[in-house]
């Protein structure tokens, strides 16, 4: 039974039923007989839907009277109305249409949001239909539900992502789509240690990755140069670990009122925060914040340079593991995610007999906050829980193969990052004013043109659960600096993660992604221009 879904611009059903139907003919009069809608040609989406047939000559526009109607179940009702909601209030900002949503009347809601489609579309698929009668997304859940709005959000004009008005018409070309993931796992990871960004720049950085349907934000919250996350229980890792950040400018940390913002905009957006504590190197902060962390009890300043390696926990004392009993109950506390990243990576100041006795003994931390551990290849050496997940970083190099088939082996499953294809902050080209070439230049097609499947040699299908970004910020200090950066080469790894292998094509792929340049024009992202696109 669909329970009426509250209209949220508190204004009684029936009033709303009158202004819309006396507002067609005042409209219609009153504005010129509106165009025929031209058929726009079929919109360049990205991911690349698994299905999508054009419907000739079922093109729709949306009108000042539409309405839009939600469709659930009295369990989903409150995240299909939040769906709509954030659709309608971009909409009605780009539009100027007041884009009511209300229970679907048939006839008089021409969009039509429903979360009550089979379950054989999964926990994120969806069916989109374009016709002349309206639009409907139908989805087995809120999450499927906001996977195709953000399909029919790139089915519209780009100036319907504008933050302010625009004049229409606002043509949708007749389509049928039918679309689910490839891989359950679909990320994008921002260092905010190396540079600290504000809970606002965070929530730009969510809200440009969920445009293409990412669903892990994995946040690197301590490294050598700072902490960023609070922990009550060990409070100078803030407040001294987190007062700087590379280069010596002031650092910041979020609060726990801050993080459960970060927490809660992604969740809006169905994108799962995955925290990541880095251990037992990469802890400087941590170790200048509290001298008994140090196996010396000394504590080294505050590092605010681009070195790595340098640091380690202490793996013979043990107050290194009540420390991290204490931060991973509390990160455990403020993720409500499934998983905790535990780092591993670069401990070259862990002698390997002391990382293979200390990842076990950092994991049982993990996993004692009934979270899956995730980490980076190298904990592939060490015995690991349940559930895990093994970050392959590699540039091809048999070592890292090694640590991912291995990670596979003891039934690990493998997040794929190649860092000279995925890490966004390589340099696109030798002109690339900020950002790393450790791994090699990185060129938008160098991003795109690998297939997760056969990157790594008798890696088996079944282990990888998906693809990630990571974007490190040792040279990137600002929001503009992140976006020329991952725009445009993050839709491209959004795309590996979601559509089908039979889909990646670089050449077609490269047309659909030129037309994403006016979508990011009204989105006003700063991305880089790679003259290899047809940008328009
Ligand atoms: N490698 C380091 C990062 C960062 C990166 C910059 C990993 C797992 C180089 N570790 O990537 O901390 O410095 O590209």
């Amino acid at each position: 039974m669909t329970r009426l879904a509250r209209p949220s611009r508190r204004v009684s059903l029936v009033g709303l039923l009158a202004a819309a139907l006396l507002a067609t003919p005042l409209i219609a009069m009153s504005t010129p007989a509106a165009a025929q809608p031209v058929a726009a040609p079929a919109p360049a989406l990205i991911p690349k839907p698994t299905s999508q047939q054009a419907l000739a000559g079922q093109d729709y526009s949306l009108k000042p009277w539409s309405v839009v109607g939600v469709d659930s179940s009295s369990k989903e009702r409150r995240a299909a109305q939040k769906v709509a909601d954030q659709l309608t209030s971009q909409l009605r900002r780009s539009t100027g249409y007041p884009l009511p949503v209300v229970p679907v009347v048939p006839g008089l809601t021409d969009i039509k949001l429903s979360t009550n489609g089979p379950t054989s579309l999964g926990a994120e698929g969806y069916q989109l239909r374009v016709d002349r009668k309206g639009v409907s997304v139908t989805a087995a859940t809120p999450e499927g539900l906001f996977r195709g709005v953000t399909t029919l959000r790139q089915l519209l004009p780009a100036k319907a992502d504008a933050g302010t008005r625009q004049a229409g018409p606002w043509n949708l070309a007749g389509t049928a789509i039918a679309d689910s993931p490839r891989f359950g796992y679909r990320g994008t990871m921002l260092d905010v240690s190396r540079h600290f960004f504000s809970v606002a720049e965070v929530k730009r950085y969510i809200d440009l990755a969920s445009l293409y349907k990412l669903n892990k934000f994995h946040m690197h919250l301590a490294d050598d140069q700072g902490w960023r996350i609070q922990v009550d229980s060990w409070p100078r890792l803030t407040t001294y670990g987190g007062s700087l950040e590379v280069d010596g400018t002031p650092g910041g940390s979020y609060t726990k009122a801050e993080f459960a913002e970060i927490v809660r905009y992604a969740a809006d957006r169905y994108l799962q925060v995955i925290p990541e504590i880095d251990t037992p190197g990469h802890t400087n902060a941590a170790l200048a914040s509290y001298a008994q962390l140090n196996c010396d009890g000394v504590a080294p300043p505050l590092y605010t340079g681009t070195e790595v390696g340098f640091s380690s926990l202490c793996v013979g004392k043990q107050v290194t593991y009540d420390f991290l009993g204490d931060v991973f109950r509390e990160v455990a506390q403020q993720s409500p995610g499934d998983v905790i990243h535990l780092g591993g990576d670069e401990a070259h100041s862990t002698p390997h007999s002391d990382y293979l006795t200390f990842v076990p003994k950092a994991a049982a931390q993990v996993t004692k906050q009934h979270k899956r551990v995730m980490g980076w290849q190298e904990i592939a050496e060490t015995p690991l829980p349940p559930g895990s997940i093994a970050q392959y970083w590699g540039t091809d190099d048999a070592r890292s193969q090694e640590l991912a088939r291995k990670a596979a082996a003891q039934g690990a499953k493998v997040v794929l990052s190649p860092a000279n294809r995925a890490y966004l902050d390589m340099k696109y080209d030798d002109s690339t004013p900020y950002g790393q070439d450790w791994a090699g230049l990185v060129s938008v097609q160098t991003g795109y043109d690998w297939n997760p499947s056969t990157l790594v040699p008798n890696l088996p299908e079944g282990a990888i659960a998906g693809v990630e970004a990571p974007i490190w910020t040792e040279t990137l200090d600002n929001l503009d600096k992140l976006e020329y950066m991952a725009f445009p080469r993050l839709p491209g790894i959004a795309e590996l993660g979601w559509s089908q292998a039979s889909a990646l094509d670089w050449t077609a792929y490269k047309d659909r992604l030129g037309a994403q340049g006016s979508r990011w024009d009204a989105l006003s992202v700063n991305f880089y221009r790679a003259p290899e696109i047809n940008w328009r």
